[in-house]
């Protein structure tokens, strides 16, 4: 061992990394590159990783293997050529070894050394880690390569102890060959990795007996020769489709499908889902059917309903087919498998399924298993009963011990917690490779690791550059990204089940999803934007250099927003004032036909109906969505946005439709004149004198008279404001309730929200300028009907104001809710955290907007009259499943 004066027997090494998987090599190899010197410490005697453990029968990869390997040596991909589509472990085992050896690799791993402490020397700025093998290390850098799934979880079974046949854990499969001839094989635990076993262990053993307590959704892998065409496109431009992988979701060059499974017909889905199917790749199945598949429980339970199906069709004995046939969690919210032959080896004689939902395992004995009901003697156990995921490796197999003698399972007791699930606050120099916030097992994990990787390794070399010996997360940064995770898993359904992602598979740990789901590209930005922001969220010292801290919050915006926001910033459009009114018109008409159109209602309606002035302009268009329930429905008269000069009855459509679904309301959403050609107040005249008509007609319209509300987006919500102070002037009709979102309240513009907010979020300061000159003379616009904040605003309809964080428009709106309130108007107030101007009409587009229409359509059904009991059972179903996740989102 290297010895430095007074550190005798401590091997010195600049960085020290545990473990000798895909991401220990990786990082070996890299640090070397960069002229650290390194030792990897495996517990395992050899490299591989998890794929040195999980020898079980049937160990394959589920990620095609040309995607399944690493990138960052071309000459590497060429000189390896996988034979499968899906590569067995021990080929997957050999194509470590290989890299091992090519890059000579292993004169740097400490096999057979488990690392049994680690503690950072706050004076020497180092960590001292204590082994298991040999002498102990001393390192600038640790860095953990310890894997998401390699600390298996005991089976919590009374009597496992007492068995006294065979015992084996997939996840710790012996090395020598298991003769299972003859014998009578009970294996716990449907998973990936039982799932892949059974098939084989089935076709071994004289009997199988599958002990199941959650069925999975399984898909065929239909394994075979490495696909031809996705090498063929791989190969004619390796570097483009690496790139494409490195920029998507899941770390697989697939764009997402971008048909919502409303927009296709019962034939096309299933056409789809067939193709899927057919196709034999997670990836696709998870992402290619329709675009709301893993965002909407709706969307969701078709893919579902197809693949329980299928298992139907496969699995001869309905009741066992029952009994595969997942129904408690969404189809990808929990890991879904691969398999070859999983559903078919029910039709085997010699395969028995014991469903634990019915009767539980209460004990194991010396001879076998006992149910509540039953008895079970076997020869054999395997317990394929999974992983302590994600923080199971990191943290539950050493104490480590940070700053101020900290210790890590304290500070992640109640869940863990870290910045860019690479870091934690208070742990210096402590990295964590496809950590926990990171988006690792939701990911094709080559990728990550070498995102990871790479990124970890620019940023020692940065350091040692500028003469810094200790990075540490700071506080605000970590809290900022728990915050951000949280906001991310609002978007997908992971969030739905019980699952290792979410630490419910371990009895006690924090719940919570654990790994990124706001996709691999988005995650790959944010990394290289702390990067040129200046390392934010980091504190760097050394000795004889200044400190740096640029603290803060890398991402402030919902996750959705922000790809919205960066997507247009991309575009690098001229500002939509810059067209003139008919310009920004054609434009805006453009934009909207790109967009999703928004969900199936009972019935679209297009109609007329008399302005303010039906004798110089004629009469103005509407457009009625119906609920699909029997009526009369309240009515909601909408009021569109646009900026009193852009935009009509149709522009807001998804919005009007997904409000419509919600709240089981009529939404009318009306046409008004425009400016510059009409100018104040012929917008809110037109509005005021289509509420008086839309309530004189109620009843024609298939609605009740009794209760109608006002809502309005922007200039909309400016205009349903002013239409509730003018009806209680002018004598009615009554309001029910007014719902204003992002609403234009007043003619000032120094506020904070429009001085933080001037540029950046699309509309921006300069845009209101705009719409207010052409809209309104300077002299006009301290009226009411302009700024609804300068009113009497005593005795108005009970209100429901939204704004959002990053809009000019949130102070005002805030402003004029208070004002209400302090008026005596009861006011709910949504003040929509991380959102834009635009994040609730974007529907479908903003999924984490959802939560924030769920409340504005409660407060609508309220205003109306309408029980939350009688929403439910309109059955919007859509409406209730993302309350509880995704108020979070808009808190
Ligand atoms: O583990 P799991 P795994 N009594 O946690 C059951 C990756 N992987 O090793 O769902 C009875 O998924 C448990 O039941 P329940 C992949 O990411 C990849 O199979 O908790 N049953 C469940 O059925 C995968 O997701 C590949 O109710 C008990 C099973 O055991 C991850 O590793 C291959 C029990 C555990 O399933 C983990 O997969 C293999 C008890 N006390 C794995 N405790 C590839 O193909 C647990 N169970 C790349």
């Amino acid at each position: 061992m290297a010895n430095a004066a007074g550190t005798k027997n401590v091997q010195q090494v600049d960085v020290a990394v545990v473990g000798a998987g895909f991401a220990g090599l990786y990082l070996l190899h890299r640090l070397r590159k960069a002229g650290f010197s390194a030792v990897a410490l495996e517990a395992a005697d050899d490299v591989g990783g998890t794929w040195y453990w999980n020898r079980y029968p049937g160990a394959r990869c589920d990620i095609e293997t040309p995607d399944y390997s690493y990138t960052f040596d071309p000459e590497l991909e060429t000189a390896w050529k996988w034979s499968e589509k899906y590569a067995t472990q021990p080929e997957i085992l050999r194509y470590l070894g290989f890299v091992a050896d090519r890059y000579d690799l292993r004169r740097d791993i400490r096999f057979g050394t488990p690392v049994a402490e680690a503690k950072w020397d706050e004076d020497a700025k180092r960590w001292h880690l204590t082994t298991g093998n040999g002498a102990p290390v001393s390192c600038r850098y640790y860095i953990m390569a310890s894997g998401c799934l390699s600390s298996p979880k005991p089976p919590e079974i009374d009597g496992v102890g007492d068995f006294k046949g065979e015992v084996y854990f997939t996840g710790r499969w012996p090395h020598e060959e298991v003769d299972l001839a003859g014998k009578r094989v009970a294996v716990i635990g449907t998973g990936s990795s039982g799932i892949q076993a059974i098939p084989l262990i089935a076709a071994a053993a004289a009997h199988l007996t599958v002990f199941q307590r959650t069925p999975n959704f399984a898909l065929p892998a239909h394994n075979g020769p490495a696909p031809a065409e996705r090498v063929a496109t791989l190969e004619k431009d390796r570097a483009a489709y690496r790139e494409q992988a490195r920029w998507s979701m899941a770390g697989v060059p697939l764009p997402p499908a971008t048909a919502f499974s409303w927009q296709l017909n019962d034939a096309e889905r299933r056409e789809r889902f067939e193709a899927g199917w057919a196709a034999g790749d997670l990836v696709v199945i998870l992402t290619q059917l329709w675009a709301d598949q893993g965002v909407d429980v709706d969307g969701n339970a078709l893919v579902a309903d197809l693949i329980r199906e299928k298992i139907r069709a496969t699995v001869k004995d309905p009741e066992t087919a029952a009994a595969l046939s997942p129904h408690d969690h969404p189809f990808g919210a929990k890991r879904p498998c691969l398999d070859t032959g999983y559903y078919a080896t029910y039709n085997r004689p010699n395969v028995t399924l014991v469903n634990l939902r019915q009767e539980p395992i209460t004990s194991i004995t010396a001879t076998g298993i006992v149910t509540d009901k039953r008895r079970f003697d076997v020869d054999v156990i395997v317990f394929a009963t999974g992983f302590d995921a994600m923080t199971g490796a990191i943290m539950a197999v050493h104490p480590i011990t940070g700053r101020c003698g900290k210790s890590l399972s304290d500070v992640w007791a109640g869940g863990p917690q870290t910045y860019l699930g690479l870091t934690v606050a208070g742990f210096p120099n402590l990295f964590a490779i496809t950590g926990p916030g990171s988006p690792s097992v939701l990911s094709n994990m080559v990728v990550s690791i070498e995102q990871h990787i790479d990124w970890v390794v620019d940023r020692l070399t940065q350091m040692r550059n500028a003469g810094f010996t200790a990075i540490e997360a700071t506080d605000a940064a970590q809290a900022a990204w728990s915050r951000h995770l949280a906001d991310c898993s609002t978007i997908t359904l992971h969030r739905l089940a019980n699952t290792w992602y979410t630490g419910a598979n371990v009895p006690g740990k924090a719940q919570g999803v654990m790994p990124y789901t706001g996709g691999v590209g988005p995650y790959r930005s944010i990394c290289d934007e702390v990067v040129s922001r200046g390392l934010l969220g980091f504190r760097l010292t050394g000795p004889g250099v200044a400190e740096q801290c640029n603290d803060g919050e890398i991402v402030r915006l919902q996750p959705d927003v922000r790809i919205v926001l960066n997507t247009l910033a991309g575009l690098n459009l001229p500002p939509l004032e810059s067209f003139g009114a008919q310009g920004a018109r054609g434009f805006l008409a453009q934009f909207n036909a790109t967009r999703p159109p928004g969900r199936p209602v009972g019935e679209v309606v297009d109609g007329m109906l008399p302005g303010a002035d039906p004798g110089s302009m004629g009469p103005l268009p509407y457009r009625l969505y119906r609920p699909a329930t029997p009526g009369p429905h309240p009515i909601v008269v909408y009021f569109h946005g646009g900026g009193w000069v852009l935009g009509d009855e149709q522009s807001d459509e998804p919005f009007c439709r997904d409000m419509c679904r919600r709240t089981g309301m009529i939404f009318v959403s009306v046409g008004y004149r425009h400016a510059p050609e009409q100018r104040f107040p012929a917008a809110a005249e037109d509005a005021y004198a289509a509420l008086r008509w839309v309530a004189d007609h109620a009843a024609d319209l298939g609605g009740r008279p009794d209760a109608v509300c006002v809502a309005g987006w922007s200039a909309g919500g400016n205009l349903a404001a002013v239409t509730c102070q003018l009806a209680r002037d002018r004598g009615g009709p009554k309001i029910a309730g007014q719902l204003l979102v992002c609403p234009v309240t007043d003619c000032t513009f120094d506020r904070p929200s429009y001085v933080e907010n001037a540029d950046g979020y699309f509309l921006t300061r300069s845009l209101m300028y705009w719409f207010w000159d052409l809209y309104c003379a300077p002299a006009d616009r301290t009226d009411p009907r302009v700024s609804p904040l300068r009113g009497k605003l005593a005795g108005l309809p009970p209100a429901f104001v939204v704004t959002c964080e990053f809009d000019p428009l949130r102070d005002e709106g805030i402003a004029y809710a208070e004002a209400m309130a302090g008026a005596g108007v009861p006011v709910e107030q949504l003040q929509a955290r991380g959102h834009f101007h635009s994040s609730f009409t974007m529907v479908d587009v903003v999924i984490t907007g959802v939560g924030g229409r769920v409340q504005m359509a409660r407060a609508l059904r309220r205003f109306a009259g309408l029980s939350d009991e009688a929403a439910a059972q309109l059955g919007e179903r859509a409406a209730q499943r993302p309350v509880q996740a995704a108020a979070g989102a808009a808190d």
